[in-house]
């Protein structure tokens, strides 16, 4: 077979994000922009001449056609196996299983995860390492500054590949090996939770959910686990991956996922409700009339890990994002373990669950995971709250009440403003930061500002440091403003502002948190002059 080694030319701005590569579909349908990015990934790898690499994507638009480009570019590069979903799909944690349980290279995976899909929607490319979790920034930046100088790719003249059914061929010398998508996956998710006890739990009748995959990669996961394996029958919705994710966001939250928002609040609610994102890494999770904050969501899971069987020998450690609320601090506390503040993206827990530092990692924007992985993962976030449904026999409302009365509640919230000009966005951070001298002291009411700065953070594993990574405000007492610029968007810039607030006082906890923060959502707006530089008086999304 023929090997091509083609001529190409840079393209401006193939610069990673907070989570890869991602840029509108027609950006990627240009001659060689697909390859290009492809190409200096491979460029930046050393020693990956017969190597396995994994290969999957959600099945958003765009995602065959990009398969079989990077098959053939694989083979021409000297991968000795490519292990690569059926039809093409693959979830982003069973990308990071299946590179782990086979002693892979690396994988690639093709999303833009929350992004909405279709041929107008976004698409997307990733790279993970042979521990199954996303390149670190130092790789991520290699790879940038390879695109801006590439000048040929090389890629074999052969026939697509048959995606459709499981099997092994050959492109070249490289084997393809096109797998079960859910297989291994499920199997990894059986080994950590107690499945008998959570069928049991839904044979009873009692026991209701509803899960909404949301058109995207989850539903083929979620009905061989939740369906066939744990007889969750009749509760699962939008379980048909489809290319454009049926038209909507496929982002987990009480905005986007609102078919499902609905059934929880209406009459007869289920126990559970959950939904998952466009590439299967994010979960949103819902009791009757009741919704869990990601960031509680984690706490959660951490003070009841012992309950679960893949968790029962107890939590090393914990870590959440810099954005995240700090409940889980909380439980850290208690437990008697430590607890980590990284920057916002998963890239920067890998580290720390190499070293076996942290057990639970988890993120505000809906994202939950452990070191079953190296991503985070929607399902299993279900699961392990499934597990503690079925061993503690209480509400969601219950569950999270008791936690909070022994806790103490962080009232969180998070409000966006998408597609605001990306010059009006640097415009309003850089005010910001040119206050930092000054508004110590400053009073608003009850609150005194008692730091602001760029948080930045050094890895305790490799050293490496990574700045201006969101401005925090912090008040006297504890409550807190966070601003960031999105790292994921596509269009112009999104900003994201964090509000959160400590309330020990149990008789208080049953506010509404848009409530309990109303002060806090003041001040920020005065302080960073949003409805000044955006012209936005409310935001687009507040989770
Ligand atoms: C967002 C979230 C971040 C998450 C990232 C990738 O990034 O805030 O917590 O890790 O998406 O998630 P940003 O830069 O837009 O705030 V996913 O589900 O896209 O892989
Ligand atoms: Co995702």
């Amino acid at each position: 077979m023929h090997i091509q080694n083609l001529s190409t030319q840079p393209f401006d701005g193939q610069k990673p994000g907070t989570s890869g590569l991602r840029k509108q579909v027609q950006v990627f349908q240009q001659a060689h922009y697909l390859e290009n990015f492809v190409q200096s990934i491979f460029d930046t790898l050393e020693g990956y001449q017969g190597q396995t690499l994994v290969l999957g994507g959600d099945g958003r638009f765009y995602n065959v056609p990009a398969i079989q480009t990077i098959l053939k570019m694989a083979a021409a590069n000297g991968f000795g196996r490519v292990l690569v979903g059926q039809q093409g799909l693959l979830s982003t944690p069973a990308v990071s299983a299946i590179i782990r349980k086979y002693k892979a290279f690396g994988g690639i995976v093709l999303s833009a995860s929350h992004n909405p899909g279709g041929s107008d929607g976004d698409f997307g490319i990733k790279y993970n390492i042979d521990n199954g979790g996303p390149a670190p920034e130092k790789m991520t930046d290699a790879i940038y500054a390879h695109t801006q100088t590439i000048s040929r790719y090389k890629i074999v003249e052969a026939a697509d590949v048959d995606l459709t059914q499981t099997g092994t061929t050959q492109i070249a010398e490289m084997k393809v090996e096109v797998i079960d998508a859910v297989d291994d996956y499920a199997e990894l998710m059986e080994s950590l939770f107690d499945f008998g006890r959570i069928q049991q739990m839904f044979k009873s009748g009692a026991f209701r959910m509803q899960f909404d995959a949301m058109h995207a990669i989850t539903g083929p996961y979620a009905k061989a686990i939740l369906e066939d394996r744990l007889h969750a029958v009749g509760m699962l919705q939008n379980c048909v991956p489809l290319e454009d994710f049926g038209g909507g966001h496929p982002d987990p939250n009480l905005t986007y996922a609102k078919d499902l928002v609905d059934v929880m609040y209406g009459s007869h609610a289920p126990q559970l409700g959950a939904a998952s994102d466009g590439d299967g890494d994010r979960n949103m999770i819902l009791g009757s009339h009741f919704f869990v904050t990601p960031s509680d969501s984690l706490a959660v899971l951490a003070a009841n890990a012992h309950l679960v069987p893949g968790y029962k020998q107890g939590l090393a450690g914990i870590a959440r994002s810099m954005p995240t609320s700090g409940a889980a601090d909380r439980v850290a506390e208690a437990l008697g373990i430590d607890c980590y503040e990284t920057p916002t993206g998963w890239k920067f827990f890998g580290n720390l669950l190499d070293a076996g530092k942290v057990t639970l990692c988890g993120e505000e924007s809906f994202g939950t995971g452990s070191h079953h992985v190296r991503e985070k993962d929607g399902l299993w976030a279900v699961l392990f709250w499934l597990n503690i449904l079925a061993v503690r026999q209480q509400s969601v409302a219950q569950i999270l009440r008791e936690h909070w009365a022994r806790f103490g509640r962080n009232f969180y919230s998070r409000y966006d403003y998408e597609g605001v000009p990306a010059d009006a966005a640097n415009v309003l951070m850089d005010t910001l930061r040119g206050q930092f001298d000054a508004l110590p002291g400053r009073r608003f009411g009850d609150h005194e500002i008692e730091f602001s700065d760029d948080f930045s953070y050094t890895d305790s594993i490799d050293g490496s440091l990574s700045e201006k990574q969101g401005i925090r405000i912090g008040f006297v007492g504890g409550s807190r403003v966070v601003f960031r610029l999105s790292g994921t968007g596509t269009a112009g810039a999104t900003l994201r502002v964090y509000l959160e607030s400590f309330e020990a006082d149990a008789s208080k906890h049953d506010q509404d948190a848009q409530v309990a923060l109303a002060d806090l959502i003041k001040i920020a707006d005065d302080l960073a002059g949003i409805q000044r530089h955006t012209g936005r008086d409310k935001p687009t999304v507040i989770t």
